[in-house]
């Protein structure tokens, strides 16, 4: 009985699937189960020897751990993926296709020993037809992937890794023959347009790209369909067409009307679908694609901003970059939806996909969320004098065109970021200047031609570094629609009240260009704190201090269309030493996504609901110097929309406290231990809470002395997250406490100016900020601590280096500094016992690699601790020390 009847699902299961046969677009990843291994010549024939190979799943990078190691640099090359792929026959003379998300940044594909197809640039999807090289059964696709410079292809240089592999999804399709184009820009072969919108229509073009892979003519049905978000049908267009034999991409139009539409939006992101059927004569459907379709109007004006549906919106959001800790580029789809989703919880409203075009996932978030975007080609710091690297900007900003083309959330195309940042000729040599320019010029109009000629209905977009004479004389600034700055006053240098400055002298300047403020962002290292916050020292209250102070000039001026956060989250930048090396720390999340405090500070901004947030809430092991070794006041900042706060410390109530401006800083009386902070606030008769909790050392060296951990040169504190403990600034030495006598601070001369802490990259150490400060000339530490036995580690980094160091690549515009070498040998004496006289730091462990020492100090007749250093050659130096009571 039994066996009858799953014999009759078996038949009725048949006879679905091949009654569906025909309208069956097979689209599946392959994702798992390939061979890899980086190689530089031929891998891709059969006999090729792979044993020794890994094992690796799509998305991959060979570059995941490059990014997280000390070694500076990443291996740029070719890698090799292989795998054997099972084709079946789906479809009655079907069509068998290799379609990639994206490939970083060159891809050769081969199948069964044979070469199918080429394709530059590392950020676009591509299909290749490989029909022709597959068989029934088990097939061998092999595909080079090389991430090595190519000055032919963009980005030549960046401030971000270039990560190389298969990044991205890669898929099997299977079509008909005679289809709706799988090829065409691997696009859907459907572009889908809304024009004249009103309440009570809105017209529907619709250009469809259909090829036909038959010896014979065909005679078709093109059916759309569009369908509202309920599934109620809208519009139905049908026509007959006529497809040649062999002819590819054959364009048809049709113009559709949708009555009483309703507006994709912000805060309603109304999606109609839209199928595309090819059907034969006997009605039966060939191939089908489904499309998105937001019916949406909106301009930009130079004075009055930006208008979406009629209704005023600033836009503000962030960019994103497409990288995760540990895991480099090689993002599955729920982690990029995760991002998207945070960008829009920020309270934006626009996310500038930057530098490159991204996953379809990232645009389908924005369709479905509600958030605005432009999207650009990697054209960064610089261009190529060459006819090949105008073709790829022209390819890029094609495929960037057709394959984001659908999504109600673009409304912006963009492309050359800072492109005058870095460029490559002589400043003084008046030709190579001029003739770079007009090839630049050239370029520029190439690409807002070919963006124009393929979609008349989005804004065009520039976005440049602060210095907008030097886009002035390319000439570039007329051709864009929209004009952008990225503008980082009081970071790379300048101080914050720049920035309104700049922007009115901007306004000035381009009086009828829609201005963006596409960047603006500080380096926050969660890890990092202080309470006289300055430029460089990577906090978390600077970090603060420079958006609290960005965000109100931004909103207050209409003719600042919109502005977006460099960037939403940390991202690997390999060129980078700062606080956390490899990594540009400008997000207002972590690389791993930790929501910093910039991240709520948007969100009083810009959100109704009810927001309260504690800031340095992840600063759970907090410290600082304490007269009595029982408490410590430290400021706390609360954010709210409320407009006043009570806040309390371990259940006592410390007062209500009225909030202007967002934001208000409060005492908190810290206590040696445990804390437990409550904000509270009340909103439409409900009450919201935010709780901080960490752990306080109170350090004082007389009673209950455990242990001092010490910056020297710094005004940071700096939280141990591996140890869970924290580092405290460095103070004076007075009787019957601790700290430094003689020296000063290090001069940390780099290219940005004197900053609070040395750009360096400290090897062998993950705790770099411990080092990156430093007293030179220190003459003593003392602390007056109980008798005992105590462990004293000293901590040294040479911070300056013989290694004259490369311009980095995001060097906003100043000379490379040159730092003096110090060749330094100094003696040091604890308690009067000499335990170096010649050391060398330099000599015996080179320039910037951490080196910790520790002593083993008996303290006794109440003398406390001495260290003494004494100048040999040059100066002494000592960046942190760690005193801990053993007994
Ligand atoms: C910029 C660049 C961006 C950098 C950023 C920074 O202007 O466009 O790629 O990452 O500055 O952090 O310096
Ligand atoms: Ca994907």
């Amino acid at each position: 009985m039994y066996k009858v009847y799953q014999k009759t699902i078996l038949a009725c299961l048949l006879l679905v699937m091949t009654g569906t046969v025909y309208s069956q677009r097979v689209t599946q990843t392959i994702n798992d189960g390939w061979k890899f291994s980086l190689f530089e010549g031929d891998a891709s024939t059969a006999d090729f020897d792979i044993s020794g190979w890994t094992d690796v799943s799509i998305p991959h990078t060979w570059n995941a751990k490059d990014a997280e190691d000390e070694i500076p640099g990443y291996f740029r090359g070719k890698g090799w993926y292989r795998k054997l792929v099972t084709v079946e026959e789906l479809i009655p003379e079907q069509r068998v296709y290799l379609s990639f998300e994206g490939a970083n940044q060159e891809t050769n594909v081969f199948v069964n020993g044979t070469f199918v197809g080429n394709h530059k640039g590392g950020y676009s999807a591509f299909t290749f037809d490989v029909t022709d090289y597959v068989h029934a059964g088990r097939n061998l696709i092999a595909v080079s992937v090389d991430n090595s410079h190519n000055p032919d292809i963009a980005p030549l240089s960046a401030d971000f890794t270039f990560f190389g592999g298969i990044y991205r999804d890669v898929y099997l399709v299977y079509t008909s023959p005679v289809q709706l184009s799988a090829t065409h820009y691997a696009s859907s072969g459907v572009y889908l347009k809304a024009s004249k919108i009103t309440d009570l229509q809105a017209n529907i073009s619709v250009k469809t790209f259909l090829s036909n892979a038959l010896k014979s003519n065909q005679s078709l049905i093109l059916e759309t369909e569009i369908l509202d978000a309920d599934g109620n049908r809208v519009a139905l267009s049908q026509k007959k067409v006529n497809v040649k034999a062999e002819e590819k991409n054959v364009a048809f139009e049709s113009l559709m009307t949708i009555t009483q539409p309703k507006r994709w939006d912000v805060d309603s992101p109304y999606i109609y679908k839209v199928y595309s059927r090819l059907k034969n004569k006997k009605e039966e459907v060939l191939d089908c694609v489904v499309n998105p379709l937001g019916i949406r109007e909106y301009h930009f004006d130079a004075e009055k901003g930006f208008f979406l549906n009629g209704k005023y919106r600033k836009l503000i959001g962030t960019s994103r970059h497409q990288d995760y800790k540990g895991m480099g580029n090689a993002l599955r789809d729920e982690m990029h939806i995760r991002d998207v989703q945070l960008s829009k919880d920020m309270g934006s409203n626009f996310l500038r996909v930057a530098h490159y075009p991204q996953d379809p996932v990232v645009m389908q978030m924005c369709d479905k969320l509600g958030l605005l975007t432009s999207v650009e080609i990697p054209v960064v710091n610089a261009i190529t004098q060459s006819k090949a690297f105008m073709d790829n900007c022209v390819e890029q900003v094609t495929e960037m065109v057709c394959q984001n083309y659908n999504y109600p959330s673009v409304i912006i195309w963009a492309y050359m970021n800072e492109v005058l940042l870095r460029p490559p000729f002589n400043p003084e040599n008046k030709k190579e200047r001029a003739d770079y320019m007009t090839f630049l010029h050239q370029i520029a109009s190439a690409v807002e031609a070919q963006i124009r000629s393929l979609d008349s209905e989005r804004y065009t977009m520039l976005p440049c570094h602060s210095t907008s004479q030097i886009y002035q004389e390319a000439g570039i600034t007329e051709l864009p629609m929209l004009l952008g700055f990225n503008l980082y006053n009081g970071w790379y240098g300048g101080s914050l009240s720049g920035f309104e400055e700049k922007l009115e002298e901007l306004h000035r300047e381009f009086p009828h260009k829609p201005l963006l403020i596409t960047e603006y962002g500080a380096d926050v290292d969660t890890r990092i704190h202080s309470f006289s916050p300055m430029r460089f020292d990577f906090s978390c209250e600077f970090g603060s201090i420079y958006h609290e102070h960005y965000l109100p000039e931004i909103l207050k001026r209409d003719y600042i269309v919109g502005a977006m956060v460099w960037n939403l989250n940390d991202f690997y930048s390999e060129a980078r030493r700062n606080a956390m090396p490899h990594v540009n720390n400008k997000g207002v999340v972590s690389t791993d996504r930790e929501r910093k405090d910039g991240y709520y500070l948007y969100q009083v901004y810009l959100k109704e609901s009810p927001v309260l947030h504690i800031a340095s809430k992840s600063w759970k092991n907090r410290a600082g110097a304490s007269r009595d070794g029982k408490s410590c006041t430290q400021p706390l900042k609360v954010y709210t929309n409320a407009d006043k706060v009570e806040v309390f410390l371990n259940g006592k109530s410390l007062g209500v406290y009225p909030v202007s401006d967002k934001v208000v800083s409060v005492d908190i009386p810290f206590v040696n231990g445990e804390n437990v902070v409550d904000a509270v606030i009340e909103k439409e008769g409900r009450e919201y809470r935010d709780q901080y909790v960490c752990n306080f050392q109170c350090v004082n060296v007389k009673s209950g002395f455990t242990e001092v951990n010490v910056l020297l040169g710094a005004q940071r504190y700096f939280e141990d997250r591996t140890a869970e403990l924290c580092w405290i600034p460095e103070q004076a030495y007075e009787k019957g406490s601790w700290g430094y006598i003689g020296g000063k601070v290090a001069p940390n001369k780099t290219r940005y100016g004197s900053l609070p802490a040395s750009d360096t990259d400290i090897l062998g150490t993950d705790q770099d900020p411990i080092f990156q400060t430093q007293r030179v000339g220190i003459e003593a530490f003392k602390a007056d601590v109980p008798d005992g036995v105590y462990a004293v580690y000293l901590y040294w980094t040479e911070l300056t280096s013989e290694n004259k160091r490369e311009a980095l690549v995001y060097n906003l515009g100043n000379d490379v500094v040159k730092e003096e070498y110090a060749n330094r040998v100094f003696s040091v004496d604890i308690n009067g016992v000499s335990v170096a006289g010649q050391m060398n730091i330099a000599e015996e462990y080179g320039s910037e690699r951490a080196v910790i020492k520790k002593y083993i100090v008996p303290v006794s007749k109440g003398k406390g601790l001495v260290i003494r250093f004494g100048a040999v050659e040059s100066v002494p130096i000592l960046n942190a020390i760690r005193i801990v009571k053993e007994y």
